[in-house]
């Protein structure tokens, strides 16, 4: 699936910047990411807590569904399956929603995905990223510092939330910001599942 354009898609070296509402601004003191939902016992933690899981760096592609796809971007970052690892889940779990900041609302943006093809190495909550001519360096805050979500090829980038403050675990699916305005549930940017 790397390097695929998917129709209707064109390519960009540039990484574009789109989001709803105000940047987020990093306060360590006040960070928190939150495991929630169908699980057995929740979890919380902080920025160190997030840094000291296992890292994994993958390149994964990015399809933005105004369009513009970019290639082979490599992120560092944690993989979802180890967040998995601190909680114990319900029965049943089927889909998770990646919640973000929007205008000061901890949990204002989210998307919602379904959790078997999320296991991988290309479902990574990020930090730093690097391409063919940028080096490694820091997400910027437009991007989504200190941690945002980048889902795998699979998925159009809205459902890679920015600013990231929890998953919720759920046993059915269940639509997040943008999936309440129209888009897609499953946005296969392959399929061009664009709009529902
Ligand atoms: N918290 C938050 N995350 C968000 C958004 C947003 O408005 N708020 N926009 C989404 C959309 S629509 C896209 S296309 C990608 C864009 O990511 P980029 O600006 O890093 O390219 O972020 C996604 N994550
Ligand atoms: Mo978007």
């Amino acid at each position: 699936m790397k390097n695929q354009l998917p129709p209707g898609q064109f390519e960009t070296n540039n990484w574009p910047i789109l989001h709803q509402g105000d940047i987020y601004s990093f306060n360590e003191d006040t960070w928190q990411f939150r495991l929630f939902g169908n699980v057995e016992k929740e979890a919380v933690l902080t920025y160190s807590d997030m840094l000291s899981l296992p890292k994994t760096i993958s390149a994964i592609d990015m399809h933005c569904v105004t369009t513009w796809s970019k290639f082979g971007t490599t992120f560092e970052g944690i993989a979802l399956r180890e967040l998995l690892n601190l909680v114990s889940l319900k029965e049943g779990v089927t889909h998770i929603k990646v919640y973000g900041h929007y205008n000061g609302d901890p949990y204002g943006y989210s998307a919602n995905l379904p959790l078997e093809p999320l296991l991988g190495d290309d479902a990574l909550f990020v930090y730093r990223w690097k391409d063919k001519n940028h080096d490694w360096q820091d997400i910027t805050p437009k991007h989504g510092y200190p941690l945002r979500f980048i889902p795998p090829a699979s998925f159009y980038l809205w459902k890679g939330t920015k600013w990231v403050t929890g998953i919720r675990f759920m046993k059915q699916d269940e639509a997040g910001f943008w999936e309440e305005l129209g888009y897609s549930m499953s946005a296969n940017p392959f399929k061009e599942e664009r709009y529902r």
